[in-house]
């Protein structure tokens, strides 16, 4: 597998300062190395399953269902999502099948305020986001809950491109790509788990790219 992927020179991943990136094209946040068996994507590469969805501002909300505490449904229109108070992070994003793609400053709502906003029911442990078309991905609540877990908004500045996920994605910064869904419609609170789009066809549930946790046959 390690095989696969041209990782370079040492010397091609240039490293960020401990916290913070330089601003130099393709340097690494945080650590200042990449996942296990990534490689270094040039710019940022798109990379989805299907069609890309129009966006229909009378149409689209936001919502949050399942094991609420009250056991109401919540809506979100787009403005008032917009509306919520935002914060800013780097981040690198590794897809699992080897790019990684870096410079990336995603601001958005953290995903902690939709479960101050909409409180989830004592026994929820797992969360499903939800896209357009039905892509889905499955979370542990802590991985959703993580200080760094954002729906975004905006990247370096700009609103999401449409390709992007505009007008809405989920950015999980400490795990693989496919655990952000794009175009995100929804967040369903579950009191066990279920696996997702890609979950169910053979990639990791968990999908940590520092335990390089591409594949369902690597789960105990
Ligand atoms: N709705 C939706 N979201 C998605 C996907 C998808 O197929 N559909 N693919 C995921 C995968 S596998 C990756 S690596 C990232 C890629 O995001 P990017 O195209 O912005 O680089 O989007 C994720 N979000
Ligand atoms: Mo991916």
């Amino acid at each position: 597998m390690l095989a696969d992927f041209d990782r370079g020179e040492a010397g091609d991943v240039r490293v960020a300062s401990s916290h913070r990136s330089t601003g130099e094209r393709g340097a690494i946040v945080g650590t200042g190395q990449l996942p296990p068996g990534q490689k270094l994507a040039k710019g940022w590469p798109v990379s989805h399953y299907g069609p890309v969805p129009k966006f229909r501002p009378d149409r689209w909300n936001l919502q949050v269902f399942g094991a609420t505490a009250t056991g109401e449904k919540y809506t979100w229109t787009f403005e008032e999502v917009a509306a919520l108070s935002g914060i800013t992070i780097e981040t690198d994003m590794h897809c699992a099948s080897g790019p990684t793609s870096t410079d990336h400053e995603f601001f958005g709502v953290p995903a902690a305020t939709l479960l101050e906003l909409a409180p989830p029911a004592s026994q929820v442990t797992h969360v499903m986001a939800w896209a357009e078309y039905g892509y889905s991905a499955n979370l542990r609540l802590a991985d959703f809950t993580s200080e760094r877990t954002l729906l975004a908004t905006h990247h370096n500045g700009e609103p999401l491109t449409v390709e992007h996920g505009f007008p809405l994605r989920l950015v999980v910064p400490h795990l693989y790509g496919y655990k952000g869904p794009k175009w995100l419609r929804a967040i369903e609170y579950m009191t066990q788990d279920r696996r997702g789009f890609w979950e169910e066809r053979g990639f990791h549930n968990i999908g940590d790219p520092w335990k390089g946790q591409r594949h369902s046959y690597q789960e105990q």
